[in-house]
């Protein structure tokens, strides 16, 4: 990783205390949660820029709107807790990618793809990670182009890059996910098999809704 003078572009688990524990409502959690939703804000900046500039210039509604959220503790820790991780701001920093999260709408899906290329065209931003459901969607159904990006933020003595979660999905997709979310992601019982059939099923016709409006939009 690249060095400038005093000002080290480091990565935010080597700006801290490699061992301590995991604990909520500490200094040291707030530090980290400051950290994280400066690298949201500024990212979301810039994807607030690429929206108007598009509506401006080229009259398009690339995104349609832009959401964001930071993991709550309960959240992040039940997720580490899934993942056998052990509970300190170490293995959090590390291996949960998603504490800040931006979620981007748009209306069809070649604008999946298209924001997807400007946001990897963004200076100074590092690609950790890419997930492609658009093209395979998970066993569920669901279906959302995901990027982890290391977004470089400057503080007063130091330069980090902090992890950020992108999820870009069409509205279609996410009416299907946001509910999908509710009726099984979340809840700890299962789900019954008939309903996921279920589910799975309109996922497919949500995929065939989002293909033919993108065929209805290049006959215009
Ligand atoms: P929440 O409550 O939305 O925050 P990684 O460690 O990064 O490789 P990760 O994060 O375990 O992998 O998995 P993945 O597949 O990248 O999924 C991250 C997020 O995508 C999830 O976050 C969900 O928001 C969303 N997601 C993934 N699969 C599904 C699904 O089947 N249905 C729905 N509705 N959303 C899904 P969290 O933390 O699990 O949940």
């Amino acid at each position: 990783m690249k060095k400038k003078g005093n000002n080290q572009l480091i990565k935010i688990e080597n700006f801290l205390d490699r061992n301590e524990k995991l604990e909520k409502n500490t200094r040291t959690y707030e530090k980290i949660m400051f950290i994280y939703s400066t690298a949201m804000k500024e990212l979301e900046l810039k994807i607030e820029t690429i929206q108007k500039e598009f509506k401006i210039f080229y009259d398009y509604d690339l995104i349609d709107h832009i959401q964001t959220r930071i993991k709550t503790e309960e959240s992040t820790i039940k997720k580490m807790q899934d993942k056998n991780l052990e509970l300190t701001y170490k293995d959090m920093i590390e291996n949960i990618n998603d504490i800040a999260g931006i979620r981007i709408i748009c209306p069809l899906k070649k604008d999946i793809f298209a924001i997807r290329d400007l946001l990897k065209n963004i200076p100074g931003i590092i690609i950790e990670k890419e997930k492609d459901y658009v093209t395979t969607p998970k066993k569920s159904g669901y279906s959302s182009y995901h990027m982890i990006l290391n977004v470089p933020i400057i503080l007063s003595q130091k330069m980090l890059y902090v992890k950020v979660e992108i999820q870009i999905r069409t509205m279609a997709m996410d009416f299907w996910a946001s509910l999908e979310h509710k009726f099984k992601y979340k809840p700890k019982k299962e789900l019954a098999k008939s309903k996921s059939k279920e589910l799975l099923a309109y996922a497919k016709i949500i995929n065939k809704l989002d293909n033919k409006m993108m065929m209805l939009n290049k006959e215009n």
